[in-house]
């Protein structure tokens, strides 16, 4: 801990750390919460950045500090108050740079909004509001004026995925494929309809607009009467379909239990949360989405859940290089759990499309 009080000390604080702490549970990214002494200086969230996973932290953070400082804008603009706990705002060093190399990690600093609150779970009203934040998120990010770079190329590439799980498979590097052979022909046999975005961004039908790309229920920050506070976890905001924010909520918000619960039989998909969710997305995006992004808002909803079990299936096979795991069948156990909720995903298509269509 004494190392982190040291790189704490290479950005530009408002106050002097007394405690440092782990915070959150992420999959990728270390984060440690710095508690200041003085009352009236915020705390601080330091974030050991996984170089190994965002190999180009310099593109990482240009992305970053571009879509903070744009949204920040608007909110001034629309003369918001409290803007800091609206917008993440990372802290500089010295040097004017928004991370700090220790000669072998990466590191970032930002403001800590306290009083705040994450969910695994909620309810229609508030899957209501995540749709319309998420959605606002998208609409304010429409003008960006700098193109952003994809800080992990082909990240929601349905077909690079498919091809790692490919890879994986044919390398056997673990010896699991004889064991998982039913869960790779699930996802082969359902491949070239999941590969839709990308044909369709080929035949120049469907756009790419800058998307958050992680759009996990639990990287939206709730205040805590319930109203919404502020989009967090920006590391792979980059241009995509808007299917990636879409689906990914889905994935996480409207499923009965998380992601690696072993109870695979009770893993549903709640159609009260996609509707709500849904309205609220539909609403705040009416100025930019096409009818060929809305009519696939149900293609979206199974990608996503396809697309992560393809992830973790391929994570298991490989020998668990990717996700961290906190025992050795864990990413098998997710591996179910995603298939389970795609199954159940299917199950409703007929009713999201009608409900999509009448909105
Ligand atoms: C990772 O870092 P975290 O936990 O927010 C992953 C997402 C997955 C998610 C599954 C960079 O997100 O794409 O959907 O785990 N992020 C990266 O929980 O691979
Ligand atoms: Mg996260």
């Amino acid at each position: 801990m004494k190392d982190l009080f040291n790189i704490a000390s290479k950005f530009l604080l408002a106050g002097t750390p007394c405690e440092i702490k782990p915070l959150g549970n992420g999959l990728i990214n270390d984060t440690y919460l710095i508690a200041t002494q003085e009352d009236e200086a915020p705390d601080y969230v330091l974030q050991h950045i996984n170089h190994h996973i965002f190999t180009n932290v310099e593109l990482l953070q240009s992305n970053i500090e571009a879509v903070t400082t744009h949204i920040r804008k608007k909110y001034e603009v629309a003369g918001a108050t409290d803007i800091d706990r609206k917008v993440l705002r990372f802290i500089p060093t010295p040097e004017g740079k928004t991370y700090w190399f220790d000669g072998n990690q990466y590191w970032r600093v930002m403001v800590f909004i306290d009083h705040t609150i994450t969910k695994t779970v909620i309810d229609a009203e508030s899957s209501y509001n995540a749709g319309i934040a998420f959605g606002n998120f998208q609409s304010m990010l429409a003008d960006i004026p700098v193109q952003l770079g994809e800080t992990i190329p082909d990240f929601h590439n349905m077909e690079f995925r498919l091809k790692q799980l490919r890879d994986a498979v044919a390398a056997d590097a673990a010896g699991r494929v004889a064991e998982m052979r039913f869960y790779i022909d699930e996802m082969e046999r359902r491949a070239e309809e999941m590969c839709k975005g990308e044909r369709l961004f080929r035949e120049g039908k469907l756009p790419k607009r800058v998307c958050h790309c992680d759009t996990k229920v639990n990287n939206m920050l709730y205040n805590e009467d319930e109203t919404i506070c502020c989009v967090i976890d920006l590391d792979t905001v980059m241009p995509s379909f808007i299917f990636s924010d879409f689906g990914d909520f889905l994935r996480t918000g409207a499923c009965s239990l998380p992601e690696d619960d072993p109870d695979i039989e009770h893993v549903s998909f709640k159609m009260d949360i996609f509707r709500a969710f849904a309205k609220g997305y539909v609403e705040a995006t009416r100025s930019f989405l096409l009818p060929i992004e809305k009519e696939n808002l149900p293609y979206a909803t199974a990608l996503f859940p396809y697309m992560q079990c393809v992830r973790f299936l391929a994570d298991y096979i490989n020998g668990d290089t990717y996700y961290k795991i906190q025992y050795p069948e864990h990413n098998l156990v997710r591996t179910k759990n995603q298939y389970q909720l795609l199954l159940s995903v299917e199950a409703h298509m007929a009713d999201m499309k009608a409900y999509i269509e009448s909105l």
